[in-house]
């Protein structure tokens, strides 16, 4: 399938009705539905769906830099490039790959990228569809340098909700987190579940591999298992910040709630020839469970 663009979208499906789109515009998944066709993730009617940037929405890669604080632009340059198709996939352990449908993409630096991030690396997203309809992005980032870097990542993922005021995030109480608010302050969690009635953007840190987002009038739970990735981003942009993104409609903060799973805190350093794999898994279940925490 093309884009608005020409550039090619990827359609994974199981034998159930499931189904992830997956663009070569950022190596973003824009869509992931559930085996009665429902949208799991959040994509705004205004997006801009010209490249390069983003579409605000699905999972954008945020590599190899988080936020805007460094040298490169906003969540780094990784989620405005075009990516390409692995024809010639390696084999993955049993885990990541069986039974399910996957496709490899590839993302590498172009000249332009080397001026402003001067590291060779390969970086490849393996996005995976269960049988269960459950949604697993892997990504492998390989130094290809002759020099150590370091670097942050975030699966920026925008899940769709009923309404924000009725969801609630478990697994993250008594956690350490920085308030992007507040220039990155740094409190704790209370033992309560985390709710929303105003903007939230904070980054939990060293969180549990196991994290529950509920929506009580969908009566849907997503559970988020990740590997490799020790940091939780929760945001949401709440009324005024919505009405000052052109990307987003003024009231579609409702609908949305970015629970990322990311390496901000302590950035990955990998030596020349070194790999480093973060693993997210997301799971629709009818309600809260993350019995290893
Ligand atoms: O913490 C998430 C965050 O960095 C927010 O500070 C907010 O600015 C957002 O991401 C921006 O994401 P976007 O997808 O609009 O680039």
């Amino acid at each position: 399938v093309k884009d608005w663009n020409g550039i090619d979208q990827i359609v994974l499906r199981n034998p159930h009705g499931a189904s992830a789109r997956v663009s070569l515009h950022g190596g973003q998944v824009i869509s992931w539905r559930n085996d009665r066709g429902e949208e799991l993730l959040f994509n705004s009617s205004k997006a801009n769906v010209k490249a390069p940037k983003p579409m605000q929405g699905g999972i954008p890669i945020c590599f190899p830099q988080f936020g805007s604080c460094g040298s490169l632009e906003q969540h780094g340059f990784a989620r405005k490039k075009i990516w390409i198709v692995d024809q010639d996939p390696p084999s993955l352990p049993a885990n990541d790959s069986k039974g399910k449908s996957f496709i490899d993409l590839l993302l590498k630096p172009s000249e332009e990228d080397l001026k402003f991030w001067p590291h060779s690396f390969e970086l490849r997203l393996r996005v995976c569809l269960g049988m269960d309809g459950n949604l697993t992005l892997i990504s492998r980032v390989r130094n290809i340098d002759g020099k150590p870097f370091s670097f942050s990542f975030a699966y920026h993922s925008y899940l769709s909700v009923s309404d924000i005021s009725e969801v609630r995030i478990e697994g993250l109480e008594t956690m350490d987190y920085f308030d992007n608010l507040c220039h990155k302050e740094r409190f704790t969690e209370q033992g309560d579940a985390i709710t929303f009635e105003s903007e939230f953007d904070r980054v939990y840190l060293s969180s549990p591999n196991c994290v529950a987002v509920l929506d009580h009038e969908r009566k849907r739970t997503y559970v988020l298992r990740k590997e490799g990735l020790p940091d939780v981003v929760v945001w949401n942009p709440w009324d005024k910040k919505s009405k000052a993104m052109a990307d987003l409609g003024d009231d579609e903060y409702r609908q949305m709630l970015c629970v990322d799973g990311a390496v901000i805190e302590k950035p990955i350093s990998l030596k020349p020839g070194e790999e480093w794999k973060g693993r997210l898994e997301i799971v629709v279940v009818p309600s809260s469970f993350c019995s290893e925490n």
